[in-house]
């Protein structure tokens, strides 16, 4: 995520979406790898509080995937994290946040199968039947950018959640399995980027790898806004996110239902149909496909 936001130009790898501008990793996820209510509350003020202009969040608050708003024990947590960025906001910053990996229509849910994600490993979540009460955190916090992913067509990728009203923008999140039709992966439509992984004695190896994901198209969106800051440094976050908007490139919905990978599941070939809804700003794409240069020319 670093690597799209902010990768040098200096010869060596790959180069970031805005490669000049300074970049800081906010420790929100614990060692086993959750990030929980208070330690995401705590990285969006101390982001506000150090100065930063914009956050990259690509991830959802554990361990409910969805906090219920009429849930005793969950409805702090809608609370605390919109309090969070309403101050982060006053402060000048601005949150992007992904919309997530599971083909989600987020302005319809009807199930979580599963939360809460922390049970011991013998222990299965059950599947809840959830309402619109029920919110994706941050991505559907107010005042928080929401990026869907598209793959090399410009089409969404078939993992993107969407929905109308909470995706506000889309980027390119890479897709794997579109042109193929789900027959086979194709990594070079993933997206390329900074990463680690490990060599044959387990030792972590620094370097480029492909990823697909929102938490790919996010940091395209952010690096965007980093852009935009720079060329237009006084922009309230309020304003940089209609700028975002007004400068991306609209997107229209696939007419129909869409099933980007047919092939890809041989028990339910429809595992990825979607519907888009709207017209110009829509559930797929929101306003459109975020563009480097626009927000700089
Ligand atoms: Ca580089
Ligand atoms: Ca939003």
């Amino acid at each position: 995520m670093a690597g799209t936001i902010a990768a040098a130009i200096n010869g060596v790898g790959v180069t970031g979406v805005a490669p000049g501008v300074k970049v800081a990793a906010v420790k929100v996820v614990n060692d086993d790898g959750f990030i929980y209510p208070e330690a995401a509350v705590c990285g969006f003020i101390w982001a506000a509080e150090h100065g930063m202009r914009v956050t990259n969040n690509s991830y959802y608050i554990d361990p409910w995937e969805f906090n219920c708003r009429n849930d005793a024990r969950q409805r702090p947590v809608w609370q605390a994290v919109q309090r969070a960025i309403r101050y982060s906001n006053s402060k000048g910053v601005l949150n992007v946040a992904s919309a997530g990996n599971s083909n989600y229509d987020l302005a319809h849910k009807f199930v979580d199968p599963n939360s809460p994600n922390n049970l011991p490993d013998d222990q299965e979540p059950e599947v809840r039947t959830i309402t619109g009460a029920c919110v994706d955190l941050p991505a559907e916090a107010p005042g928080v950018v929401t990026v869907s992913a598209v793959g090399p067509t410009g089409e969404k990728s078939y993992y993107s959640s969407y929905g109308q009203g909470v995706v506000d923008l889309t980027a390119p999140g890479g897709d794997t399995r579109f042109r193929t039709k789900g027959a086979s992966r194709n990594l070079p439509d993933g997206i390329l980027s900074t990463t680690w992984g490990l060599d044959d004695e387990g030792n972590v190896i620094n370097g480029w790898g492909y990823k697909q994901g929102t938490s790919m198209s996010g940091p395209h969106a952010t690096g965007v806004a980093a852009l935009a800051l720079s060329a237009h440094p006084d922009m309230t976050p309020g304003q940089l996110a209609s700028f975002l908007e007004r400068t991306s490139v609209a997107q229209s919905c696939p007419e129909g239902v869409y099933n980007p990978a047919p092939l890809i599941s041989a028990t339910n070939p429809h595992l990825y149909d979607a519907t888009c809804s709207g017209g110009e700003r829509n559930s797929f794409y929101g306003a459109g496909i975020v563009d480097a240069y626009n927000v700089v020319k």
